[in-house]
């Protein structure tokens, strides 16, 4: 509890569990599943040497996720023995000495992949992504190219920034939020406490989700701040659309036909029209084209894709019409589809057109994950980095960066299977777990000659090592971190461009744990020496690093003396203020049709789309336990839901198991097996069911289109009893 308290007040820690950002005003600053991060980190549980000593490689390799990361905090520096197959003890310089024979033995720079997780600090992620650079590769694939790349590449290209244009408190000013493709419930709690705010204010909570989500439907109770979502709640959407999968461009092209309608309706009559043509003439390129598009859409097109009829998509637009001020914001069910880049951008045409953005209680809101995902890109983890960025960071230290881009996480996997990857380094993370296709996946990372885990419990990635493996045990953003000038800090940023301070106060389990910051000077010192950098003295004083940040990223300045800011500071944010760092210097509408089919490679026929989802008892890789509370759902997580008319149609009853096919086509099998059918509230012809089990169901070349991110969402699948239920059957 005392963790808890200090939780994301000015200089408490950050709260690891979402990226959500902090409202002083209100008297819960943490939730439910914080809660659950926080004690997860916090655990006195320890997988020391014996536990190692004791249990093989390949025996842990058949343990749940949940099991690997029940057994508590990695406190020891671990080397992979192949001849034993066991993880050994290893001291901390022998560890740097044979990452940095690895990486002198590599004839290119780009043979290593520096993979991060969004957890990481802005410090730490700025001196990672400095120490790659100084080697001379942009091979930074990371957890945002399976997440938020979609919002990040669409927005950029829109309106100049690829970050959310609004700030927590726009909340309370909006007329309506549009939330597409989220389960705040379950995946940011403290998201619902603004929605009630605004919906007490008045503002119309409009939903787009494929699944009814209890969370979306009711009202968070103030009486219990942990558990945000209860049964004795009012509702908390005004309206609910449930689309198919990859059915939200549709929606929203529809909802701009109906309302493009009124608007010439209302020009024919003499009258003014609905669009912000002031807004549309100033700052805006590309309407004609748009609007073009927009007639060439049919409704039976828009019907069919969003699976929503068109008398929902005009009452959706009708809500939309009748709200001054609007805020659409959106997560995974936008980003993880092939088609991802252009509804991010549909849903950002539909703001420009009525001039959402630039005005209090209006924009768009991309939602993110991880508590630091946005600021790990701040700070340059990033495989496409922008030239002003590299031409900063080359004049500071003297050099010439890279300019190649480099491999994002789905490239990265892929050099690794054609054995082009020497060296994988991971800050953080569970990449194995996490990426799709696990046996393509884990495959390619035992190909690498050494892969490196800066980890804080054990998990599935330490388990596919490459020819050599080593497990760097780290502190955790809870823990106390003492380096040679005292207890330092670190800075994290929110989904709404505020930077804090956090500072753990946990007493750290072992003295041979390390904060980030350190490992990773320490792995750069080991490899590159201190001529040009002084990483040893950066590790034991982060004030210095953030010296270094404030000379090379733009909006940083006297970023030591904003650290004392209660709640923290801004960044800035140019569309916001109606600046569009777009090559016309305006915001650009984007004309692209509907797709044609979410499967345009596939010619036979798709029964189902398959979205791989969360649970309520989970953090991304990580099982805290084998429940889905408002889904229902408990004691297990090998379910499959499935709408009851889709099952009666199949001849299958509820509970019984299925196996679930991926249709493709590379003559790859991918199947999982025993999953139990739940019949659940969500259109026919579209499924749901958990990640990370079902991961090995997402080939690792269907991806997004200019993302990259893999279509964790929209996966083509069909069912068939499980063997073993249809023996049982025809006996
Ligand atoms: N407790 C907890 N908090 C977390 C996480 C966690 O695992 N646990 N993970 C963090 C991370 S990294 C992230 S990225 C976020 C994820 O936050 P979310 O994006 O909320 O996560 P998902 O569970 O993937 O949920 C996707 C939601 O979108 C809906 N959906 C799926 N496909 C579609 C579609 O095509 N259209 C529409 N309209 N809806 C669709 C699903 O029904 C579901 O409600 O949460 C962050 N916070
Ligand atoms: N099928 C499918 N796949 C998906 C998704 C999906 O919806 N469906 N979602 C995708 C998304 S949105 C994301 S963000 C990725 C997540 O991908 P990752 O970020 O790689 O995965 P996590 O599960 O968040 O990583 C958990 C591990 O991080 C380590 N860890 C925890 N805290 C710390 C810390 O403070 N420091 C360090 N160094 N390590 C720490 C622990 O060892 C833990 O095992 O997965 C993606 N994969
Ligand atoms: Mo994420």
């Amino acid at each position: 509890m005392r963790n808890l308290m200090r939780m994301n007040k000015a200089r408490g820690f950050d709260c690891p569990g979402c990226a959500w950002g902090d409202d002083n005003k209100s008297t819960f600053s943490f939730c439910e599943n914080g809660a659950k991060a926080v004690t997860w980190e916090a655990t006195r549980r320890m997988v020391d040497t014996d536990f190692f000593a004791k249990h093989s490689v390949t025996t842990l390799y058949t343990q749940s996720d949940y099991f690997l990361e029940y057994q508590g905090r990695l406190t020891h520096p671990l080397r992979y023995n192949a001849e034993t197959d066991h993880y050994e003890p290893i001291s901390w310089d022998d560890a740097f000495a044979l990452i940095a024979q690895h990486i002198k033995a590599m004839d290119h720079p780009d043979q290593m992949e520096l993979y991060t997780s969004g957890r990481a600090s802005n410090e730490a992620s700025w001196l990672y992504q400095l120490f790659g650079r100084l080697m001379g590769t942009n091979n930074f694939p990371d957890c945002s190219n399976m997440c938020h790349e979609a919002s990040g590449t669409g927005l950029k290209r829109s309106i100049g920034v690829g970050k959310g244009t609004i700030r927590l408190d726009d909340f309370d000013h909006a007329d309506a939020i549009f939330v597409f493709g989220q389960n705040p419930g379950t995946n940011h709690p403290r998201m619902l406490h603004s929605l009630r705010h605004a919906a007490d204010h008045g503002a119309k909570i409009v939903t787009f989700n494929t699944l009814r989500e209890r969370g979306l439907e009711r009202f968070a109770d103030p009486q219990k701040p942990l558990e945000v979502v209860t049964s004795r709640a009012g509702n908390i959407s005004s309206s609910y659309y449930q689309p198919n999968l990859g059915g939200d461009m549709a929606a929203v092209r529809g909802m701009v036909k109906s309302l493009l309608e009124t608007h010439r309706a209302r020009l024919a009559a003499g009258e003014s029209g609905l669009f912000d043509q002031t807004f549309i003439n100033a700052k805006t390129n590309g309407i004609e084209a748009y609007l073009e598009a927009v007639d060439n859409t049919s409704w039976m097109q828009i019907v069919a894709q969003s699976g929503l009829t068109q008398a929902q998509i005009r009452e959706a637009a009708a809500i939309y019409q009748s709200a001054d001020r609007v805020i659409c914001t959106w997560a995974m069910g936008i980003t993880q589809h092939k088609h991802s880049v252009d509804t991010v951008r549909e849903i950002t045409n539909l703001q420009l057109l009525f001039g959402q953005l630039g005005k209090k209680g209006a924009g768009l809101c991309p939602v993110r994950g991880h508590s630091n995902v946005q600021g790990n890109r701040t700070m340059g983890i990033d495989e496409k980095p922008a030239k002003a960025f590299l031409d900063a960071l080359g004049n500071h230290f003297n050099f010439e960066p890279p300019r190649a881009a480099g491999h994002n996480t789905v490239e990265a996997l892929n050099a690794m299977l054609r054995d082009e990857v020497k060296v994988l380094i991971a800050l953080g993370g569970n990449l194995a777990a996490a990426a799709p296709d696990s046996p393509r996946t884990e495959e390619a990372m035992s190909r690498c000659g050494l892969t490196v885990h800066i980890s804080t419990k054990l998990n599935r990635s330490h388990l596919v090592p490459g020819h050599e493996g080593l497990i760097l045990p780290t502190l955790g953003r809870t823990e106390r971190d003492l380096q040679a000038t005292g207890n330092q800090f670190i800075t994290v940023e929110d989904s709404f461009s505020m930077v804090h301070a956090s500072e753990g106060i946990g007493i750290p389990l072992a003295e041979t744990q390390r904060s980030e910051t350190w490992i990773v000077a320490g792995i750069a010192e080991a490899v590159l020496g201190d001529e040009k950098v002084k990483w040893r003295e950066l590790a034991g004083d982060y004030n210095l690093i953030r010296e270094h940040i404030a000379a090379t990223i733009p909006g940083f300045a006297d970023f030591n003396a904003k650290c004392d800011i209660p709640g923290g500071f801004y960044l800035g944010n140019a569309a916001a203020e109606l600046r569009f760092n777009t090559p016309s210097q305006k915001a650009e509408f984007n004309a692209s049709a509907l797709p044609t089919s979410l499967f345009p490679n596939l010619d036979q026929d798709v029964p189902f789309t398959l979205q791989t989802l969360r649970s309520h008892d989970q953090y991304n890789t990580t099982i805290y336990g084998l429940d889905d509370r408002y889904r229902g759902v408990f004691g297990q997580r090998e379910v499959v839901f499935i709408n009851p008319d889709d099952m009666a149609d199949l001849g299958f009853t509820e509970g019984q198991n299925v196996d679930i096919e991926t249709l493709w086509n590379d003559g790859i099998t991918r199947r999982v097996s025993g999953f139990k059918l739940v019949p659940y509230n969500i259109p026919r012809g579209n499924l749901a069911a958990y990640y990370p089990e079902t991961n090995p169901l997402v080939p690792l070349n269907s991806f997004g289109d200019d993302s990259g991110t893999p279509t964790s969402k929209s996966v083509p699948v069909k069912l068939e009893l499980s063997e073993a239920l249809a023996d049982q059957r025809i006996a």
